[in-house]
């Protein structure tokens, strides 16, 4: 059965319920009958308040602060297995408030190449009141090694399993409570951006508002650029920068563009304006904790160098930011990181012994792009059907991030909002976010704890279009500094008086 006859199936089914059910609503444990094509309701209980366990082995990618899974109120849990194919085996959990409910769904999303339920952020949506729902897009564990012989399941994984699990969780949402969700939201980071873009693009009707944030939506050239990292401190390995010093590159990396935005905070604004170069600190004399060697400070510079193929000099992708050193472990570390590693193993090369120190940047985006483009890319920049709909399009970049380039966000976003079809009336449709001092999807030095659901909602339900959001730097679950985070293009900047770490004493203007 095609995607498009189960979504109309699955719309007969809420409508009909909602007619059969308009007295009431089901019992959470009736839901263990509940029909839907290709679906079965495998559990459905309610859960007791207080503490929730993840399942064994069902460890998510991205494991948050686990204080939200600590004290979660009583909620339907209920879980179910998709097969939109023969070769599917799509798991989705729905959390149904069974009081409080505010009467929309919150659907979220996976990291990197998911294969577990999004557990914690499952539970931080039905502790805000939400319906909500994720899925494991269709496969088990972290690493496209379920790829080979399995096209079905890559595009379970690309797009499909997220639209099958948006149609499943609105249908048993709307069982459960008799009445459909009034909004439906999708919240997603870095591959669940990927996935925000993907429903905006490819299932405009999904949802109402879409969180993109840190979206890895270029997947393929972002698989070969974390490569580029891996390549730049280990091919050759005499340019390896152990962790230790992360903190003098860091430093001097500060102390060198700090002051570009015109306040000394230990925040670089937008990082595109430094001209840092890492030779600044180079070893003198002998190797030691607080220089880089010189081959090093090549690696160092290699880093902060967009992808480029080595013939012509064209850039295929852009790089990570001065500023984000103190996380530069997660790409530049002792290995190379697996997900990038294996995206060439499995689904590019079909070679699990692969080097990627053989990988040669001449051919390796055009590669990657030609296996897995058309599945796991999402680079269309007519979001038209979604912004027609109404459909509100929220995305946010930390300019730290040490996954994914945060230029490459300013990059689509420019790209969308210059789209011919939607120019002229995109202003209120699509925003876009920069956070100074932020890392991938949480943490860092700046400002980077806020209401991004309360924003989405505001702007979706009371036409609150954001131009301004507060924001906290925690310490110890304590706010130390607040800001404003502005609309790209604006910039916060400090009013001239009053203490930097409040948020009061700052504007958003356009930068000088
Ligand atoms: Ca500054």
């Amino acid at each position: 059965m095609t995607s498009k006859s189960i979504s109309s199936w699955a719309i007969a089914a809420v409508m009909a319920l909602g007619a059969a059910t308009s007295a009431g609503a089901a019992t959470c444990e009736s839901l263990l009958s509940f029909k839907l094509p290709n679906t079965i309701v495998t559990s459905a209980q309610v859960t007791t308040p207080g503490p929730f366990t993840i399942p064994q082995g069902g460890a998510p990618v991205n494991v948050p602060d686990p204080s939200v899974l600590a004290n979660l109120p009583s909620f339907c849990r209920v879980a179910a297995t998709l097969t939109p194919t023969s070769d599917s085996d799509i798991k989705v959990e729905v959390w149904l408030p069974v009081s409080g409910w505010n009467r929309k769904l919150q659907s979220v999303g996976n990291g990197a190449w998911a294969g577990s339920l999004p557990y914690p952020a499952l539970a931080t949506a039905v502790a805000g009141g939400y319906a909500a729902a994720g899925t494991d897009t269709g496969h088990v564990g972290n690493s496209p090694k379920f790829v080979p012989g399995h096209p079905e399941k890559m595009i379970d994984y690309g797009y499909r399993a997220v639209h099958e699990m948006t149609v499943a969780a609105k249908a048993i949402t709307a069982a459960f409570y008799g009445a459909a969700p009034v909004r439906s939201y999708w919240n997603g980071c870095s591959n669940g951006g990927r996935q925000a873009l993907m429903e905006a693009w490819k299932y405009p009707a999904d949802y109402d508002g879409i969180i993109a944030a840190a979206p890895v939506n270029f997947r393929t050239r972002q698989m070969t650029a974390e490569l580029w990292v891996a390549h730049a401190v280990h091919v050759p390995e005499a340019g390896f920068i152990p962790a230790s010093k992360y903190p003098a590159v860091h430093k001097a990396a500060v102390e060198a563009c700090d002051m570009n935005d015109g306040l000394k905070d230990g925040l670089i604004d937008d990082p595109r304006e430094c001209r840092f170069d890492p030779k600044v600190i180079e070893c003198k004399g002998g190797d030691g904790p607080s220089c880089l060697t010189a081959p090093q400070v090549e690696a160092a510079r290699r880093i902060y160098t967009p992808m480029t193929r080595p013939s012509d000099k064209q850039a295929l992708f852009p790089p990570l930011m001065p500023g984000g050193e103190l996380v530069w472990g997660n790409l530049a570390g002792p290995q190379a990181v697996s997900e990038a590693v294996e995206f060439f193993q499995y689904v590019v090369l079909n070679d699990p012994n692969w080097d990627y120190k053989t990988l040669s940047f001449q051919t390796a985006a055009e590669q990657g792009d030609k296996a897995a483009a058309h599945l796991i890319n999402v680079t269309e920049t007519n979001l038209k059907p979604f912004f027609d709909r109404g459909g509100k399009l929220l995305m946010w970049h930390g300019w730290n991030d040490q996954f994914v380039s945060p230029i490459n966000s300013i990059n689509y976003y420019n790209e969308i909002r210059s789209n011919p079809a939607t120019t002229g009336k995109i202003d209120d449709s699509i925003k876009l976010f920069m956070v100074p001092g932020m890392d991938h999807c949480r943490g860092g030095e700046g400002p980077n704890v806020f209401d991004q659901m309360g924003v989405l909602d505001r702007w979706v339900e009371q036409k609150q279009t954001p131009a301004r959001i507060p924001a906290s730097h925690l310490t110890n679950g304590k706010a130390d500094r607040t800001r404003p985070l502005c609309a790209y293009p604006q910039v916060a900047r400090y009013n001239g008086s009053g203490s930097i770490d409040d948020a009061a004493n700052f504007t958003c203007r356009a930068p000088k």
